[in-house]
């Protein structure tokens, strides 16, 4: 099914859905919740709150129609090998990257910090991609299995708008995928940062790509605008 949606700077085109991926970063628990890692850098988490039923909103008309989601989570092994000295250095505060908070070690996989919020679990057909850096194809296979599911279209959400959600937007872009961020359902503790972010996007014509409403993008998709989740 051909996809036009009424983008900025201009209308965003997929020539068959089959070959467009939601991908739903970093929506765990380590950056929306009190006690997590955003929390311990010193930021109000509950700005990035504001946006999870709009995600929501996404998440069930990518289900709904049979397109593909990809959900990543930022975290490291337990002894930390995958965290570069410089990384965990960075933003030192009183509690940092494997330190143990309310929700355990911080940003470490599999303690419950590390968990996609309970409102967006992912189904088990959906693939949840880890990831050591900010960037979602650093060190993941990613790349792959968009090689491998045909994926030429990439629609982003979730957090933050301009750390994990802007530094994969512009590597998908040099990779060649076509990306649309939707400025309803990214957020950033700073929201003079998400504003820059999307303008940065859809500047120069559209030098990283797109930018777009939820509901812009379920019009596109002919989903209902209105269709929300109870889970
Ligand atoms: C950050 C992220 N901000 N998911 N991670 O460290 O944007």
């Amino acid at each position: 099914m051909l996809v036009t949606i009424q983008a900025q700077p201009y209308p965003y085109v997929v020539p068959d859905s089959s070959k467009l991926a939601l991908v739903i970063m970093d929506m765990q628990r380590d950056f929306l919740d009190p006690g997590g890692f955003g929390d311990a850098l010193g930021h109000d988490v509950s700005r990035l709150r504001t946006i999870v039923p709009t995600v929501q909103r996404l998440q069930q008309a990518f289900r709904q129609q049979g397109l593909t989601i990809f959900q990543t989570v930022e975290g490291h092994r337990p002894n930390l090998a995958d965290c570069p000295p410089a990384k965990l250095q960075r933003g030192r505060r009183d509690l940092t990257i494997g330190d143990r908070g309310p929700m355990g070690r911080m940003l470490v996989l599999g303690e419950p910090g590390s968990a996609i919020i309970p409102e967006l679990a992912p189904l088990p057909q959906e693939t949840v991609i880890t990831k050591p850096g900010k960037g979602a194809f650093y060190n993941t296979h990613l790349g792959f299995l968009l090689q491998t599911y045909d994926i030429s279209h990439l629609i982003l959400a979730g957090v933050t708008t301009e750390v994990c959600v802007q530094t994969t937007m512009r590597d998908a872009n040099d990779r060649g995928y076509e990306c649309l961020l939707v400025d309803d359902a990214t957020e950033s503790y700073v929201p003079e940062f998400k504003q820059a972010t999307l303008a940065m996007v859809r500047a120069q014509g559209g030098t990283v790509g797109w930018t777009a409403t939820a509901d812009q993008v379920l019009a596109g998709l002919g989903a209902s605008p209105l269709s929300t989740t109870t889970s």
